[in-house]
């Protein structure tokens, strides 16, 4: 399968990596309230050296209980980072934003991406994303990154997330985006219990059949802390396990923190998984 985006070919007949570059000023900052630029040119730099395939650019966070961020300050974060990595490295750049006036200042500056953990549901997302000619990632959330680990519920989670997803890619061809430009993701840890997400990985083969690429991202989520009890920069090899299970159940593309290491997990699994669809199956 291939995923045609403006200015490039990315080939996922193979699973590849996406790098998580958070200008966010407690990631990146120089001791006030400005992101470094350099420092965050250089995270991005070495994770392409280590085999990330997309570098996920993101102002505003979405861990659980966070704030929102005005307008004008994410894109003050994210549109000079994008125009110097463009310029300087060429690389496929996705921007993680909620908001239809980031979406489309990103795709200028040359993002060639739009990952929404809302899901384009913000008033007037849809048309930005149609007019920027990006591909677009649908992730799955139930509530809103304050509020989504309150209470959430489900009667079968991966039937109503399959069927979330299902929805949004028909809003989303009505809108005029080309379903060929459209990704799918269940939205790890975005409204979800440890059950919820156990349920999501072992079950994500279920989403293969909605016949778009499969984006996941684990790395340092709560989920393996509560499987491991470690704190959150101690997850690496939780977030490779998990990693490595996905690609083995279907998933085409791995947002991490972690590159290197999970460049080499993606590796394995696919190797194994490409070994395997050459062999009869055993009864
Ligand atoms: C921005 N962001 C944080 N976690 C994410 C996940 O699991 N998937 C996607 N697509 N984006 C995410």
């Amino acid at each position: 399968m291939k995923l045609e985006l403006p200015g490039h070919r990315v080939d996922l007949s193979a699973p590849c990596v996406m790098g998580i570059l958070n200008v966010t000023p407690d990631s990146f900052s120089d001791g006030g309230r400005h992101v470094d630029l350099d420092a965050a040119l250089a995270a991005a730099r070495r994770m392409l050296d280590d085999g990330a395939t997309i570098i996920d650019v993101g102002g505003e966070s979405t861990r659980p209980g966070a704030d929102p961020v005005d307008e004008a300050e994410e894109l003050a974060r994210v549109i000079p980072v994008i125009e110097r990595l463009v310029g300087e490295t060429g690389c496929v750049i996705s921007i993680d934003t909620m908001k239809p006036a980031v979406m489309r200042a990103a795709c200028r500056a040359g993002a060639a991406m739009i990952n929404d953990v809302n899901a384009l549901r913000a008033d007037g997302a849809l048309e930005a994303a149609a007019s920027g000619g990006a591909a677009v990632c649908l992730m799955h959330m139930q509530g809103t990154p304050r509020t989504m680990q309150q209470a959430p519920a489900y009667g079968d989670v991966v039937a109503d997330v399959r069927r979330f997803l299902a929805q949004r890619l028909r809003d989303c061809v009505d809108a005029g985006i080309p379903v060929d430009r459209l990704l799918i993701d269940p939205g790890f840890g975005f409204g979800k219990t440890l059950e919820h997400n156990l349920a999501l990985l072992a079950r994500l083969a279920d989403f293969r059949t909605m016949g778009r690429p499969l984006l996941v991202g684990m790395s340092r989520k709560g989920m393996l802390g509560q499987l491991t009890g470690r704190a959150v920069d101690e997850r690496l090899a939780a977030g490779v396990a998990a990693a490595t299970v996905a690609v083995l159940h279907g998933a085409n593309i791995i947002r991490t923190h972690d590159v290197a290491a999970t460049v080499d997990a993606v590796r394995v699994a696919s190797a194994i998984l490409t070994s395997a669809q050459g062999r009869p199956a055993t009864s």
